[in-house]
C-alpha cells in the first residue's frame, strides 16, 4: 500500500484483513461460529487495527519489515476480535442489558445469551489463536539446520519483537487493563465513586485497548522502548478523550446515527465525567486530551503522511458522532 493514500481509502484494506482472519462457518457444527461472524461483520468502525496500522507504518522509516505483514495483519485482527469480544459480553443482560449494536440486534437478542456467552469467549480465545498461527513462518523450526544454528533467514529481533507485541496484548486487554477496568466499573455502578476510580475505570476499560495497538504496531516495526511508551501515554490520553466523548453521546447524542441505545449510563447508574462535570466541561476534556496525544505523537514519530493520517484518525475518533 502506497503512503499516499486517504485515510478513508485504508478502510477496504483493513476491513480485507479482518474478514480473512474470520473463521470459516462452513468447517464448524456449532452456532456459535455463525454468531462470532455476526458480530465481527455488524459493522463496527475498527478504529484499533487502523491505530495499530498507522503506528506501524508511521513508526518504520526503513520500508524493511513488508514482509512481516502477515504478523501485523493477525494482531490488527485480534485486536479487533478482543474489542468485540467485550462489546458482546458488555451488552448481556448480567451486564449493560443492551439490544442495539452496531446497528442490528445485540448477540444474545439475535441468537440467545448462552450463544452470546461462547461467541464472546469463542472470539477471545480465536484472537490469540490467529497472532500465535502467524508466528509459524516467522519461527518455523524448518528455518534451523541440523546442527541447531538458524539459518540466515531467522530475524531474531523481529522474533523479540513479536514476543513484546502479544504481551501487550494479553496484559491491555486482561486483568490489568480492559477487564480491570470494566470490573471496577460494575462492582461500582450505583454507588457514588471517587474522581480516581473513575480515572482508574476509564483508563483500563477503554484507554487500555487504544494503547494496545499503538504500541503493538510501534513494536513490530522495530521502534525504540522509548517510543512504545511516550505512545501509551498517547493512546492513554486519546483512550480518555473517546471515553469522554462516548459519554456525551450517551447523554446527547442520536442513537440512529450511534447504532445503539442511548442513555445508557443514566438508566444504569453510571458515575460518569458528563454526569459530575456537565457537557461543556466534558468538551474541553475531550478537546485537551485530544491536543495532548497528537502532542506526543508529534514529539516522537518521524514526520510524514503516515504520521499525519494517524493524527487524522485520533481526531476523527473524538470529533464522532457515532
Ligand atoms: C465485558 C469483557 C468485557 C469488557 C467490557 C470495552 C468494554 C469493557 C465494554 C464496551 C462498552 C464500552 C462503553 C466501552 C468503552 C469504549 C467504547 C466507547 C467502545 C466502543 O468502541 P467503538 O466506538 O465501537 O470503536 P465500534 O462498534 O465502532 O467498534
Amino acid at each position: 500500500m502506497t503512503n499516499n493514500v486517504a485515510l478513508t481509502d485504508l478502510q477496504p484494506h483493513i476491513e480485507n484483513v479482518i474478514r480473512t482472519h474470520l473463521p470459516d462457518e462452513s468447517d464448524y457444527p456449532s452456532h456459535i461460529v455463525e454468531a462470532m461472524n455476526y458480530a465481527m461483520t455488524a459493522g463496527g468502525k475498527r478504529i484499533r487495527p487502523t491505530l495499530m496500522y498507522l503506528a506501524y507504518k508511521a513508526a518504520d522509516n526503513s520500508d524493511q519489515n513488508a514482509s512481516d505483514s502477515s504478523v501485523l495483519e493477525a494482531f490488527m485482527s485480534a485486536i479487533e476480535m478482543i474489542h468485540t469480544h467485550s462489546l458482546i459480553h458488555d451488552d448481556l443482560p448480567a451486564l449493560d442489558n443492551d439490544t442495539l449494536r452496531r446497528g442490528r440486534p445485540t448477540v444474545h437478542v439475535q441468537f440467545d445469551e448462552s450463544t452470546a456467552i461462547l461467541a464472546g469467549d469463542a472470539l477471545l480465545n480465536y484472537a490469540y489463536e490467529t497472532v500465535l498461527n502467524s508466528f509459524d513462518a516467522v519461527m518455523d523450526s524448518d528455518n534451523v539446520d541440523i546442527s541447531g544454528n538458524a539459518a540466515e533467514s531467522i530475524d531474531f529481533g523481529f522474533i523479540g519483537s513479536c514476543q513484546k507485541a502479544m504481551r501487550i496484548l494479553a496484559v491491555k486487554t486482561g486483568i490489568k487493563g480492559m477487564l480491570g477496568g470494566q470490573g471496577l466499573d460494575v462492582e461500582l455502578s450505583g454507588k457514588k465513586i471517587s474522581n480516581e476510580e473513575r480515572d482508574y475505570i476509564y483508563e483500563k476499560k477503554t484507554s487500555a485497548l487504544i494503547e494496545a495497538p499503538l504500541m503493538i504496531g510501534a513494536t513490530l516495526a522495530g521502534a525504540a522502548l522509548e517510543t512504545v511508551a511516550k505512545l501509551e501515554q498517547a493512546g492513554r490520553a486519546v483512550g480518555l478523550a473517546f471515553q469522554v466523548q462516548d459519554d456525551i453521546l450517551d447523554a446527547v447524542g442520536d442513537s440512529e446515527k450511534l447504532g445503539k441505545e442511548v442513555h445508557q449510563d443514566e438508566r444504569n447508574e453510571k458515575n460518569t465525567f458528563v454526569s459530575q462535570y456537565g457537557i461543556e466541561e466534558s468538551r474541553k476534556f475531550v478537546k485537551d486530551k485530544s491536543e495532548e496525544a497528537v502532542r506526543i505523537i508529534d514529539e516522537v514519530l518521524p514526520v510524514g503522511p503516515w504520521r499525519d493520517k494517524l493524527t487524522e484518525l485520533i481526531m476523527m475518533m473524538v470529533g464522532r458522532e457515532n
